[in-house]
């Protein structure tokens, strides 16, 4: 049954598949411990799901197996430096997995017809639910169990054939399916990612404090971003990717099969000032449907308004005056510190 699924799994575009236990992850203690912390910021959905996290089980009752899934999203650009990724003034960059529609939505097309296949294989008493991303499970433990890859020192699940470019997907169910040996780490004594870091987010190897990542400051905080991480994120808008492209591994980076025609190659480098000027309608055309939409127009406007000012390019001066006097006290704010970088650079 396993074999079948799994061949089902390649044939519907993704890169690998194993299977684990349901039994709780081994990295339980380290979430609990990374939680108190504080590390994990304003996301609070971790903290409020914490005990399913530590506990499949509570996640579907009866679970017996977790099926992994890995979908590739490599943008082709493979183990490139991530100056490369830097287009010129005024240009911003949206993290690699972002440049495609939601991923949410492609992934889970293609895991509710093979959770529905596990269903028909299992019977009518099996119970089956997929998760990608969203789900209260801790993803990358259980897909290490279940030797998919190996957790990096930048905490992402590295596999020695696929690099670490690609998206997590699981399958809960109650079938007993016969679990996978589990890979081990195979970092060696490499810390190219901790350097990588624009903001020095990995504290150490595997401890990575999310309120200073610039994908949870771009992505995640609805609020100020602080002001003295401002300059260190660049012109990324939307995520960042530094430390994945630091890994070596990634010299074995996989091809997107599943992502790839879902590819939004215009989102590679946008304009900052046409994004800084749209309105919620221009926003919703050009974003609908990818993973944009979590910051909304306001994020996204606040993200473009620091990036700006980390420009330096005097053309987003008159820009930037509009901004600063938005009724928004967030963007106004943001708007108008940029302004401030942008004088401070250009005199
Ligand atoms: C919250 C979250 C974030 C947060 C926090 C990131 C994080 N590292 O936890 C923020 C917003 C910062 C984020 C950013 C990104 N994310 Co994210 N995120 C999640 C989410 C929803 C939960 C992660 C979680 O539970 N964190 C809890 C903390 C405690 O985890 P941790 O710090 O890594 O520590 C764990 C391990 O490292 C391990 N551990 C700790 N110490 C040690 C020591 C040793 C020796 C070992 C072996 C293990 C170990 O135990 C800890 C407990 O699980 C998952 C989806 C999911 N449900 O799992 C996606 C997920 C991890 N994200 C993903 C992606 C793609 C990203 C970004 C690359 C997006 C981008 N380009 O901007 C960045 C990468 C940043 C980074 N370096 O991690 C993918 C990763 C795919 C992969 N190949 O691993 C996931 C799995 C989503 C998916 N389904 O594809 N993310
Ligand atoms: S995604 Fe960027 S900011 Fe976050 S840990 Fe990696 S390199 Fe640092």
């Amino acid at each position: 049954m396993k074999e079948l699924l799994r061949q089902r799994a390649l044939a519907l575009g993704f890169a690998a598949c194993r299977c684990t236990t349901a039994a709780p992850p081994e990295s339980a203690a380290r979430f609990a411990h990374w939680l108190a912390a504080g590390w994990h910021g304003t996301m609070g959905y971790l903290p409020r799901q914490a005990a399913k996290r530590a506990n499949p089980a509570l996640v579907l009752p009866n679970a017996r197996s977790l099926v992994t899934l890995a979908a590739p999203y490599a943008t082709g650009a493979g183990n490139a430096d991530p100056a490369a990724d830097r287009p010129a003034a005024c240009r911003g960059v949206i993290a690699r997995y972002a440049r495609y529609a939601d991923y949410h939505d492609v992934l889970g097309v293609a895991l509710r017809a093979l959770t529905d296949y596990l269903n028909e294989l299992g019977g009518p008493a099996t119970r089956s639910l997929w998760y990608v991303d969203t789900g209260p499970l801790l993803e990358r433990d259980l897909a290490q169990r279940a030797g998919l890859g190996f957790i990096g020192k930048h905490t992402n699940l590295i596999n020695r054939r696929l690099g670490n470019w690609f998206f997590l997907g699981e399958i809960i169910t109650t079938l007993a399916l016969p679990p996978d040996p589990p890979e081990r780490n195979h970092c060696g004594s490499c810390t190219r990612c901790l350097a990588a870091c624009p903001t020095q987010a990995i504290r150490a190897p595997f401890e990575l404090d999310a309120r200073r990542c610039i994908s949870y400051l771009t992505i995640e905080l609805r609020g100020s971003i602080p002001l003295e991480l401002r300059p260190a994120i660049g012109n990324r808008i939307f995520g960042c990717d530094d430390c994945l492209a630091a890994c070596p591994w990634n010299r074995f980076a996989a091809d997107a099969r599943l992502m790839r025609p879902h590819a939004r190659p215009d989102l590679a480098a946008p304009d900052l000032l046409a994004l800084l000027a749209l309105d919620e309608a221009g926003f919703q055309r050009r974003f609908a449907g990818t993973p944009l939409q979590r910051t909304q127009r306001r994020g996204l406007r606040r993200n473009v308004a620091v990036a700006l000012g980390n420009t330096g390019d005097r053309r987003a001066v008159p820009a930037l005056q509009k901004g600063a006097t938005d009724p928004d006290p967030l963007i106004a704010e943001h708007a108008a510190w940029a302004l401030a970088q942008v004088r401070a650079r250009t005199g």
